[in-house]
Parts: structure tokens; sequence; C-alpha cells
């Protein structure tokens, strides 16, 4: 008989990380397991977003540092408020790629001080194990392959990826474009259900590939939702075709 992947509860039992916890809750709560990548370049954008995809997602991701106006008190308490209201995690996707003290420092200082609002951030794996230990106060999903066309994440590479990510205490997942083992929560960006890519090396997959091929826990939107008409409505849209793709997939 055919393994069938595992449900938000399954996972709950096997995923002990506090955050990955929380985002199995949250995904149960609100029937979604949509993240949506608030990629806008001004807090009001980021805001007015965030107070419309709110009540569909589990997380916000950001690139906060793509802001021209940042500001702590400006951009990050209306988000956390937000947060608060809606329930869902920021997830800031900065990506660290560096030696461990380097990414101690970018991570707690600086104009972004992402240790003192994130709930759990991206990170390289390509500086090795150690590097990862400084991200102690939050969650880290590790990046084991990426969405990009030509990306040098092959297949070697994604089995040592993986590997750390598995055996490292500070990390609960990983951002994939394959299958990774039921230890860890999977995301998958690169999903858009009208375009195949944009052009710049990104490529494209509906919801229902993620799952049914990929068994991914969560799907990350950017374009397909920030840059439609009515982006209530497209979260909204995306909401349900990634819940039903999911349950399809049970
Ligand atoms: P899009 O507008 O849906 O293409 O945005 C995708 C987002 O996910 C964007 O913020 C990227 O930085 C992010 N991303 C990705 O697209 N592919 C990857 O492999 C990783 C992150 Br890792």
């Amino acid at each position: 008989e055919e393994e069938k992947r595992l449900s938000y509860e399954q996972k709950l039992d096997i995923c002990d990380h506090s955050i990955a916890q929380k985002l199995l809750e949250i995904a149960i709560e609100k029937k979604s397991n949509l993240i949506v990548s608030a990629d806008v370049t001004t807090t009001q954008e980021l805001l007015a977003l965030a107070e419309k995809v709110g009540p569909h997602i589990v997380a916000l991701k950001t690139h906060i540092d793509i802001l021209i106006d940042f500001d702590s008190d400006n951009t990050i308490l209306p988000l956390k408020d937000l947060a608060t209201k809606y329930n869902f995690l920021l997830m800031e996707d900065r990506k660290f790629a560096d030696i461990g003290n380097t990414q101690e420092l970018q991570f707690a200082y600086g104009t972004y001080k992402i240790s003192n609002w994130a709930d759990f951030v991206t990170a390289q794996v390509i500086a090795g194990y150690d590097s990862l230990d400084c991200f102690r106060n939050v969650g880290v999903v590790a990046i084991i392959g990426m969405s990009s066309k030509g990306t040098l994440t092959d297949a070697d590479y994604r089995e040592d990826a993986t590997k750390i990510a598995l055996s490292h205490p500070n990390v609960f997942g990983g951002v994939a474009q394959n299958k990774v083992p039921n230890e860890l929560l999977l995301f998958t960006p690169g999903i858009n259900l009208a375009d195949a890519g944009d052009g710049k090396g990104q490529q494209y997959n509906t919801p229902e590939h993620a799952f049914t091929q990929l068994e991914t826990d969560f799907i990350i939107v950017g374009r397909g939702i920030y840059k439609s008409t009515d982006a209530e409505k497209s979260a909204l849209t995306y909401k349900i075709a990634g819940w039903s793709a999911y349950e399809a997939s049970l």
C-alpha cells in the first residue's frame, strides 16, 4: 500500500520545535497552509496587505530590507499588532549565508534588529552546522533547494543540507522543491496559479503539484496575491486551493 503523507495533526506529534507547533496549530485552526510573501517596498503597502490577507494566512513572509521607509515604531509595532489580531506568524526571509559570528550580528543589530520581532527566519546552510547556533530564540527554516532556474542546489547539496536541517535543534523546516523527511516542515515558494515563470528565472508550480508531488506543508505566494487587483480575494483563492490540495493528498 502506498504511504500517505502525514496530516498536520500527525505532524504535531513529531515536530517538537515551539514554532513548528504554533504553525501547525494555526494551520488546523484556520484551515490554511498559505504564507503570503509581502514583497512590497513601503510600510503602508505592507500593513495594508497584512490587513487584507491576515485572516487567511498562517504566516506573513517579509524581506524587511526592501522597505524604503523602515522604522521599528511605524513598521514593526503595527505589523505585530496585525499578527496578533489575525493570528499569524512573522517569517523574515533573510536567507542568512555567513559565518556564525556575522550572522549573529546581522540577526540582532543593524537597522532591522530581526531578533526582536521575527518568529522565524530562513537561513542558508552553506556555512555549516555551527553557523546556525546563533538563532537560539527563533526558529530556522533551512534553504534546502531553490525554485529558480539553474540553482546550484543539486541532489548532493540537498542531501547534505537536509542532514543539517534534521540534526540542528534550531531548525524545524526546510524550503525546497522536493520532498523532505517527515520530521521537517516543508515550505514551498514558486507557487502561482496563472504563470509558469517571471522571465527572471523564477519557476512556478501549482498548489496541487506542491501537495501531491512534494507533500509540502506550506505554500508561499508572492506576486500571485500582492500584484492582483484584489489581494484579499486572491488570498482566499490560494487558501482554498492549498487546503483542497492538502486534503486531496491525505
Ligand atoms: P513570487 O512573487 O511568488 O515569485 O515570490 C516568491 C518569494 O519566495 C520571494 O520573496 C522569493 O524571495 C522567495 N523564494 C523563492 O521564490 N524561491 C526560493 O527558492 C526561495 C525563496 Br528559498
